[in-house]
Parts: C-alpha cells; structure tokens; sequence
C-alpha cells in the first residue's frame, strides 16, 4: 500500500474528535503560505486520525510575521525559530526556510523531540544531508518522524502512474524523461534574489527545479540513479543587487550588482540501476515557460507521459494491444478510487498545485498517527542530494559521466 493509499478513518470512531497535533512552520513565504494552505485543509477535506493545529509561525520581521500569521490563519507569531521549536504546542517543525538554514533547524527540532517536515531540497550540501539523515535516524528510534517536501509526488496522477508502473503495466523500464522549465530569471536585469547566491541556496535550476525531477523520476521508476552526465551554465554572471532578499518577486536597490554564484540552467542525462536511461532538464530561464514540469516513462509494455499544465491527467499507451487500435489515450485521474481523491470533488472537477500540500499534510499526518515511516524521508532527501553533487561533479568536468554515491 503506498502512502496515497492510506486509510482514512480517524479510528477514533463516529463523531469523536481526533487528538490534536500542533504544528510550527519557520517562514512564510511562497512555500510557507502553500504550506499553510495544506495544514489548513486536509483536516477538513481528509478524515485524519490528528487533527494538524496551526499552532506557531515565525520569521524575522515582527509585523510581517504576525500579518503572515492572520492572513494564513496561524495561531501565534514568533520571530526566533528556537522558541517556536521550544514551544509546547508544537509537535511538528515545518521547515519553510531557504536551503541554508535547513540543516540547523532540523537537527535542532528533532534534538527538541519534534517530528520534522522540511521544503526541499533537504540540505544545501550532501554533508548537511547526512548529518540530518543520521540525526533523524536517531530521533526514529525515539518514535519522532521526519519527511522532504517533495510536492510532486502527491499530484494524483503522479501517485497513480507510480501504481501502473510498480504494478507492471509498463514492463521491464527503458526510458524516463523529465524536464522542468521556468523563465523569471530570463530578463538580465531581475535582481539577485537569494535563490541566485550559493551559500543561501546551495545551487540554482539545479536544486530548485532538478531536485525535484530527480526525486520523481527515482519515485515513479522505484530506482535510483546509478551516474549522470551533465552540463550545466549561468548565462547570466552578475545582476543587479536587490533590496529584499526575496525569492521570486525581488526588486533591485540600485546600488550595483553582484555575481550570480548559481547555475541557470542543468541539462544532464543518467542511468538508472536497472540499465534504463534517463534525461533532464531543469531551467529557470526557458522564456515563456512557468512552471512546465513534464514526464514520461517508456517501457517494454508500454509508455506513460505526464504534463503538469494538465495535471488531472495521465497519458497512457499500451504497447500490449493490437497496433491498429494503440496509441496514447488521455486517462481523466478525477475517479474516487485515484489516489486521493476519494475526498474531493466527483468526477471532472479537477485539482490544482495547492493540493499537493494538502496531500503532503494528509500523509505526513497517517504516518504520526500510524507510526510508520513517511515519505519521502530524509534518506530519499540525501539520495537526491547525492545525484546534485554528481550533476555538479560531472559539470565540472563537461559532462564526464560521474557515478552516484550508494543510497544509505
Ligand atoms: C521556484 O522556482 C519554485 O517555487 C520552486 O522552488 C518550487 O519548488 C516549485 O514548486 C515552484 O517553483
């Protein structure tokens, strides 16, 4: 049963109110209010054995974090993410931050004895990846949870092509193609967010937009990544310096510029454990493009394509048929019995990117409740780790075929 399959009663019978479990989310900014959109609704749409209590939010800035607070509908606003995580009515750190602060907040939250969700990519380096892993590893045997925020994997559809292929429909893999474009950094003179600069964001398309394509292409196929190949560049080297260091919606303080100490764009190419090849893409300077993440996997048996822009479906081709009548056919995932949808809407009326959070609060809630382990867990945070440094390696070197570390 994977996690999407998880039953949805709350065991506590007809009527009686599930236990609370208080949640403290540190940022609140794009991936802090999508956050907040998932802790606020899945107990509302989902039967959930804990019922998620928005119990603290922080960050630096007093008025913009208590606005963050009212607008998201978080009980309490803190500006030092220690006493959030010292707070007795928060069991759960959700980890919203930019990449740099990640490692010292989780190792500190799991010390503290909370369980710990955490944006991706998990760390900024596959050393701070590891020394979370082991620090969550201990913390398990302490009954404490912690999971990688790995969004994707909760689009319906993405969970059900994970079923056909790890059903068989597709046979013995011969193929996985991932790409993921966007186009805000296209125009030379957007400002020098901290998604541009090395020691706050690790990397730049590479770990913001790689990270994830690497995840669901080692999630759909059940494989890891055993070498890549890669290429990667920053067209442009030096931008204008910002006055806030935001992330998407950054302006320019007009004091000069700085270099850009990110990739741009990674293109690379990898095998797979079982010998299949896999290509990706990963851009934020694809002009036009917003958020094209796209996917598909071929096989013995038969192919599967997915298009994030038409995220309530799924291409199917079965190679298994007679020829006269194959070909891809557009399956509508909006069926109760889609993973989880059975809560939703009736069929047709599609959801969106905001579930996904949803969907990621959901299962991180079963798995507390169940005391099983979520995923993607730390470990699969370290794997995708691992596969960046490799890209990077092998970029340095033009695309010298580099392989992986083994998973842990
Ligand atoms: C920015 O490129 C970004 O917000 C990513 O950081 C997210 O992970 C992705 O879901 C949308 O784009």
């Amino acid at each position: 049963m994977d996690q999407s399959e998880t039953a949805t009663d709350n065991g506590s019978g007809p009527g009686t109110p599930a236990p609370t479990l208080g949640v403290g989310m540190v940022g609140y900014a794009f991936m802090g209010a999508a956050h907040s959109q998932g802790w606020r609704t899945a107990g509302r749409v989902f039967d959930l054995p804990l019922n998620p209590v928005m119990a603290a939010v922080c960050g630096r800035d007093p008025g913009a974090v208590r606005a963050a607070a009212d607008r998201h509908g978080w009980a309490a606003a803190e500006t030092d993410w220690r006493a959030l995580i010292a707070r007795d009515d928060v069991q759960l750190v959700d980890i919203c931050t930019p990449g740099d602060s990640h490692a010292e907040i989780a190792l500190a939250a799991l010390e503290a004895g909370k369980h710990v969700l955490c944006e991706k990519p998990l760390a900024n380096s596959v050393a701070e990846a590891e020394a979370m892993t082991e620090a969550a590893r201990r913390a398990r045997e302490r009954g404490q949870l912690a999971m990688v925020g790995f969004n994707y994997r909760r689009v319906p559809a993405v969970a059900y092509a994970r079923r056909l292929i790890a059903g068989g429909r597709l046979g013995t893999l011969r193929h996985v193609r991932v790409t993921y474009l966007q186009d805000w950094l296209t125009d030379p003179e957007f400002p020098l967010a901290w998604r541009l600069q090395r020691e706050r964001a690790g990397s730049g398309a590479l770990g913001d937009l790689g990270a994830h394509i690497v995840d669901l292409a080692q999630y759909l196929t059940g494989e890891h990544l055993a070498g890549v190949s890669a290429l990667t560049e920053t067209f442009v080297k030096e931008r204008p310096l910002p006055s806030r260091a935001s992330g998407l919606s950054a302006a320019a303080d007009g004091t000069g510029r700085g270099p850009v100490t990110v990739d741009d764009a990674a293109l690379f190419t990898g095998r797979l454990e079982s010998g299949a090849l896999a290509s990706f893409e990963a851009t934020r300077v694809a002009a036009g493009r917003k958020n094209a993440l796209t996917i598909e996997v071929n096989g013995e048996r038969g192919s599967l394509a997915f298009d994030l822009e038409r995220l309530n479906e799924l291409s199917f081709h079965d190679h298994t048929v007679d020829a006269a009548e194959a070909g891809f056919r557009r399956v509508l995932v909006t069926e109760a019995d889609h993973p989880y949808l059975e809560a939703w809407w009736p069929p047709g009326h599609g959801l969106g990117y905001e579930h996904t959070f949803v969907h990621q609060a959901r299962d991180l809630v079963h798995a507390i409740a169940a005391g099983t382990d979520p995923e993607p867990s730390f470990a699969d945070g370290l794997q995708v780790q691992r596969v960046l440094a490799a890209v990077e390696e092998s970029a340095a070197q033009d695309s010298r075929y580099t392989p992986v570390a083994p998973a842990v």
